[in-house]
C-alpha cells in the first residue's frame, strides 16, 4: 500500500507540474502578445501616414504652381491681345488722318488755280495731224474757271492759238498772233464754258478748251 500510495502522489504531483506549466505558458503569451504588436502597428502605420501626407502636399503645391502658371500666361495672353488691339486701332487712326490728309490735299489742289501745258507739235505746218485729231497735244482739255492754259510751240514753223473755228473765224476772246518756233502764249479763262480754237496760217489745226 505504501507503494502504491507514494506512486499516486508522485503522479499527481507531475500533472499538476504539467498544468502550472501550461498556465504559465498561456500567461506568457497573453502577455508577450500586447507588448509585441503595438510596436508593429505603431512603426508601420505612422511611416505610411506621414507618406501619403507628404505627398499630398507636394501634389496639391503642384497644383497650386500649375494654376497660377496658367494664370500668369492667360494674364500674359491678355495684355499681348490689349496691347495688339492698341496698335491696330492707332495704325487705323493714323491711316485715317494720313486719307483725310491727303484729300485735304487733293481738294485744296484742285481749287487752287493751275496751269496746263498743251504742245504745239512738230510737223504740223503740213496737212496730216487732223487726220488723228493730233495738231495740239492734248487737242481737247477741261480745266476750272481761273485755270491757266499755255501753248508751247515746239515746232519750227510759226502758229497761232486763236479763239474761234475755221469757218466762223476769230471770236476775239484770245488770240496768240504769230507765235515763232519755240514760242509760247498763255491764257487764263476766269469763265465757264467751251472754247474752240484754230490755228490761222494752218486752218487744219483745232483744239478746244472746257472750262468748269
Ligand atoms: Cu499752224
Amino acid at each position: 500500500m505504501a507503494s502504491i500510495d507514494k506512486a499516486a502522489i508522485g503522479i499527481a504531483v507531475a500533472i499538476t507540474a504539467i498544468f502550472l506549466v501550461i498556465a504559465a505558458g498561456m500567461d506568457a503569451a497573453q502577455n508577450a502578445a500586447p507588448t509585441i504588436s503595438k510596436p508593429v502597428i505603431s512603426k508601420t502605420i505612422e511611416p505610411e501616414v506621414q507618406a501619403e501626407s507628404t505627398n499630398v502636399d507636394t501634389d496639391l503645391i503642384a497644383r497650386q504652381n500649375a494654376a497660377e502658371k496658367a494664370a500668369a500666361e492667360a494674364a500674359a495672353e491678355k495684355a499681348a491681345a490689349e496691347a495688339a488691339a492698341e496698335k491696330a486701332a492707332a495704325e487705323a487712326a493714323a491711316e485715317k488722318a494720313a486719307a483725310e490728309a491727303a484729300a485735304e490735299k487733293a481738294a485744296a489742289e484742285a481749287a487752287a488755280p493751275k496751269t496746263v501745258i498743251v504742245d504745239i507739235p512738230v510737223g504740223t505746218a503740213v496737212p496730216g495731224c487732223e487726220e488723228t485729231d493730233e495738231c495740239f497735244l492734248p487737242p481737247h482739255i477741261t480745266i476750272n474757271a481761273g485755270d491757266t492754259v499755255e501753248w508751247a510751240n515746239i515746232d519750227t514753223a510759226a502758229h497761232t492759238v486763236t479763239g474761234g473755228t475755221p469757218a466762223d473765224g476769230p471770236s476775239g476772246v484770245f488770240d496768240s498772233s504769230l507765235l515763232m518756233g519755240s514760242g509760247s502764249y498763255a491764257f487764263t479763262f476766269d469763265e465757264a464754258g467751251s472754247y474752240d480754237y484754230f490755228c490761222m496760217v494752218h486752218p487744219w489745226m483745232v483744239g478746244s478748251v472746257s472750262v468748269n
